[in-house]
């Protein structure tokens, strides 16, 4: 997305400085940026995920998965100005799906609630896409990134599942079930979603790859959970992904094809 397009977008002038964002020392912004937050019964966690969230983010959307814990109390105590949307149906897909609605930032960074992620990686992200990236895609095992969350055996599938989609849509992922992604808001067209559970990064990682999306992958490190359980179940949500990745190859006639989708790219290859 060209600068021009984007400061339409924005409705902002890129020229005018005082409408840079200052992210780092090295670095400023014209888009604004919203951080999506799907969050169910997660009022123990929020303090530690919203102490690192960088405080130029343009809006904080947190999804409230009908908590029975104080989860909305919490997020409204520690950031004021939160956008709090309550989802109509269940799972973190409808989460998500109900948050990017909600979203008015140019750029929409989506952060699990259970503390498992830094926001200090949102520069990251947002680099790749003011760089020319479509979609930034974060990896555990991309080097740079890493888990202390994951067992065994949830990376074995993990790994299985992503070979799987790298062999049938030509994509050069290294990590596929992960939750901490950022996009350009444009992208929300391609990806069409239209899933509830946790096969939701899945099928944005296929649709963003058959739409022929700019994909970047940003190495991230996954911290423990750091209190409550989680909500996956490795084998039930294991088949969710499964089948989504079977239906979706079958489902040829989405495959397109954009001809300068494989130059800028780091994360995925030519479609098979
Ligand atoms: N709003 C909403 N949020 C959900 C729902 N299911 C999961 N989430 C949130 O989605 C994020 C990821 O869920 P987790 O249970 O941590 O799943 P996970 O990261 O795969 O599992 P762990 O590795 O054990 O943390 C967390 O912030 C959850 O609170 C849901 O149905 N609604
Ligand atoms: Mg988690």
């Amino acid at each position: 997305m060209s600068s021009v397009l984007r400061s339409a977008v924005s409705g902002q002038d890129p020229l005018i400085p005082g409408n840079y964002r200052p992210i780092s020392s090295h670095l400023a912004i014209a888009p604004p940026v919203s951080v999506v937050i799907p969050a169910m019964n997660e009022a123990e966690n929020l303090p530690y995920v919203f102490k690192t969230l960088p405080d130029w983010i343009h809006e904080v959307v947190l999804v409230d998965g009908n908590s029975t814990d104080n989860t909305v109390a919490v997020a409204r105590e520690l950031w004021p100005e939160v956008k709090v949307v309550g989802q109509q149906g269940r799972g973190k897909g409808d989460a998500l799906i109900t948050g990017f609605e909600a979203c008015t930032g140019d750029i929409i960074v989506m952060v699990d609630a259970d503390g498992s992620a830094d926001g200090q990686e949102i520069v990251s992200y947002v680099s790749a896409l003011v760089s020319g990236a479509d979609f930034a895609k974060g990896s555990r095992f991309a080097n740079g990134g890493g888990t202390s969350d994951m067992t065994p055996i949830r990376k074995l599938g993990n790994r299985v599942l992503c070979a799987i989609v790298n062999a049938k849509f030509g994509a050069r992922y290294t990590d596929l079930c992960y939750g901490y992604n950022a996009f350009w808001r444009h992208c929300l067209d391609d990806i069409d979603l239209d899933c509830t559970g946790f096969e939701v990064e899945t099928l944005m990682n296929i649709r963003v790859v058959k739409a022929g999306l700019k994909v970047q992958e940003i190495p991230s490190h996954e911290y423990l959970r750091i209190h409550g359980a989680s909500n996956l179940r490795a084998v039930r949500d294991g088949l969710r992904v499964l089948k989504v990745i079977l239906e979706e190859r079958s489902n040829r006639r989405a495959l397109r094809r954009r001809p300068h989708a494989v130059a800028l790219d780091s994360g995925q290859g030519e479609l098979s």
